[in-house]
């Protein structure tokens, strides 16, 4: 079969990818089928035209290397926009701009803007083929290193055509903004300067239009711009939920499983988390996913989640065989490398990766490394896109189209002091408050911030798709709604990152947190006792198995603390990211945090 048109009998999908070919005036068009054998021809294409570099079959089979420009390294959020008709809709956390000026602005520039290249037409499904939770997208975008992404991170190609027939799409434009003139050489990675680029979202229309940009999250336009922000819309009309949240399945010495979502702002080690090796003996930890998760109530009004990606986009540097042998395994092979080092034998390198840089490695920026010189190797935010099938540690339902059912929600943030190792939300509204007010403290080292807690409500602040005051009312009415108050999650807050006064970590964290998901494993079962603070309940210090760690009973009742007087001053802090949402923040929130202040009087 051609790759054109004739793949599908969608004339609203036919009609809308011709409009934009003349808009975007692409020397060709090319419907995407998925197959392996597209697969390798795009890669083979890409390496002969210098863009990728094919890495070493044997060290890292079916992998290939590519470098961005130093312009191009990561999501740009001071030029992602949500285009509601009224301004309150997208928020005091989003950039706004009136959608029919938006629209008018980026047609503009998408003029033209595909002279000289192909524009692929990718059909994708966020979530496992024909599954009620999963919601199709098609993707029109200029650059192949987007369509070899896609491939991995999404179910993509002709078969997505099949499922969709003549239903509804998430329409998603894509260009790297850099038409070519005739015998025009390319630029190994295209794009636009960064005051050009736009990331745009239509949440009422459901539409993304991408400009400019090659890069994660801007380019592939299933994960962050529809499964969160569009996604997060769609899902407060329809009474579901799209979260920034991993999911992972915890089995306990028994052979029983249970299934923990969890919300962490950005360096907080999601990914870690999502395919941690428990300690303990007899306890496993599966990966169902690492980013996103969409949660629906079952007919038997249980909460499911499914992972509506195929794939992991995961931060290289500090990803090691000791913070995250799983990770470490799923990038083995049939990966795409981005921004890290390229080693003189073909092989990859970053920072924390376990051994030294190998002389003559080539920098992310085309620099030859050699030793003492102070050339930075990999990007900090260099990236893996590695296939979740390929995790040693994938659950077996994590394809499921019904989802796995979420047994307990975990919020948390890096918090040197004040908030404990773990506590429980006492109820569905208090766990809303705790996603609410999630923060990771942050150092004056940051340019242009003072210090204190940066505040990323459910670790959502980048990507909810309407005003965030809503999202929490969306949350509180979730939890109203639920079918059966008994079947509803338990809601937990966790914290990995508390040090003592001399500055020390008190928890070992990685493999050691499963210490503490045994304990919410077991309050989700009813065996192990909550203790009431004026946060939340507590674990009794007998309940989190230290054996065998240095965590001294001093560490641990330390790590339990609730320190009024601290907790006073969070109260204060809790008041001004309020706020910001004025008379929008829910009624049942502004309760929340003054029984909290009650509590602590
Ligand atoms: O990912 C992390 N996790 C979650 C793991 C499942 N990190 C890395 C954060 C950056 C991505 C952590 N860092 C964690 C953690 O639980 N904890 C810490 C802090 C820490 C760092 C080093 C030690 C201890 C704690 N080392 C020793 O105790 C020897
Ligand atoms: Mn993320």
């Amino acid at each position: 079969m051609a790759n054109d048109q004739s793949m599908t009998k969608n004339q609203k999908l036919i009609d809308w990818v011709n409009e934009w070919a003349k808009i975007c005036q692409p020397d060709s068009v090319y419907w995407v089928d998925g197959s392996e054998a597209e697969d390798k021809k795009l890669f083979d294409q890409m390496v002969a035209s210098g863009m990728a570099v094919k890495l070493d079959e044997k060290k890292r089979p079916n992998s290939y290397y590519f470098q961005s420009d130093p312009s191009d390294v990561a999501r740009v959020e001071d030029r992602t926009y949500i285009c509601t008709p009224k301004k309150e809709d997208a928020g005091p956390t989003n950039n706004w701009a009136d959608p029919a000026e938006m629209k008018t602005l980026m047609l503009g520039k998408y003029k033209g803007c595909m002279k000289g290249r192909t524009m692929y037409v990718i059909p994708y499904s966020m979530g496992p083929l024909g599954s009620t939770i999963a919601h199709i997208g098609i993707e029109l975008t200029d650059s192949p290193y987007v369509v070899v992404n896609m491939r991995t991170m999404t179910r993509m190609g002709k078969a997505v055509l099949d499922v969709l027939g003549n239903g509804e799409f998430v329409p998603c434009v894509h260009t790297v903004g850099a038409p070519l003139a005739p015998g025009q050489k390319d630029k190994a990675w295209p794009c636009a300067p960064i005051e050009e680029k736009y990331i745009t979202h239509f949440p009422v229309t459901k539409e993304i239009w991408s400009y400019g940009s090659g890069y994660g999250g801007n380019a592939l336009l299933g994960k962050k711009c529809f499964a969160l922000r569009i996604a997060s819309y769609m899902a407060k009309q329809d009474g579901w939920l799209a979260e920034h949240m991993l999911i992972l399945g915890l089995t306990n010495p028994e052979g029983k499983t249970k299934y923990i979502a969890a919300a962490f702002p950005s360096a907080c080690g999601k990914t870690n988390l999502a395919m941690l090796i428990p300690t303990i003996p007899g306890w496993t930890v599966k990966c169902v996913g690492d980013d996103i998760a969409w949660m629906k109530y079952g007919k038997d009004g249980q909460l499911y989640a499914i992972n509506p990606e195929a794939g992991f986009f995961g931060v290289a540097p500090f990803t090691s065989m000791e913070t995250n042998p799983n990770a470490m395994l799923s990038c083995k092979s049939d990966t795409i490398y981005t921004n890290v080092g390229l080693t003189p034998d073909k092989d990859i390198w970053w920072d924390g990766i376990g051994v030294d840089c190998p002389e003559g490695t080539i920098t992310w920026k085309g620099e030859k490394y050699t030793k003492g010189s102070d050339v930075q190797v990999a990007h900090p935010n260099a990236r893996f896109t590695a296939r979740a099938n390929n995790c040693p540690a994938i659950d077996p339902a994590w394809e499921d189209p019904a989802g796995v059912p979420i047994s307990a929600i975990l919020f948390g943030g890096r918090r040197p002091s004040t908030v404990p190792l773990v506590y429980e939300a006492r109820d569905w509204n208090h766990g809303t408050f705790m996603g609410s007010v999630v923060g990771s403290e942050v150092t004056a080292a940051a340019i242009g911030l003072k210090a204190g807690v940066r505040r990323d409500p459910f670790a959502m602040l980048p990507f909810c798709g309407y005003n965030m005051a809503d999202y929490f009312g969306h949350w509180i009415k979730v939890g109203a709604a639920a079918p059966d108050k008994n079947k509803l999650p338990k809601i937990f807050n966790v914290n990995w990152f508390r040090k003592d006064n001399t500055g020390r970590w008190l928890w070992p964290g990685f493999g050691e947190n499963s210490r503490v998901l045994a304990w919410v494993f077991d309050r989700c079962d009813g065996k192990a006792k909550g203790i009431e603070t004026p946060i939340g309940l507590i674990p009794e210090a007998k309940d989190i198995n230290v054996q065998g760690l240095k965590v001294t009973a001093e560490d641990l009742k330390e790590l339990l603390n609730v320190d009024k007087n601290l907790w006073k001053d969070e109260v204060v802090l809790i008041k001004e990211h309020y706020a910001r949402f004025g008379d929008r923040l829910p009624k049942e929130l502004a309760a929340e945090l003054e029984k909290l202040e009650k509590n602590l009087a």
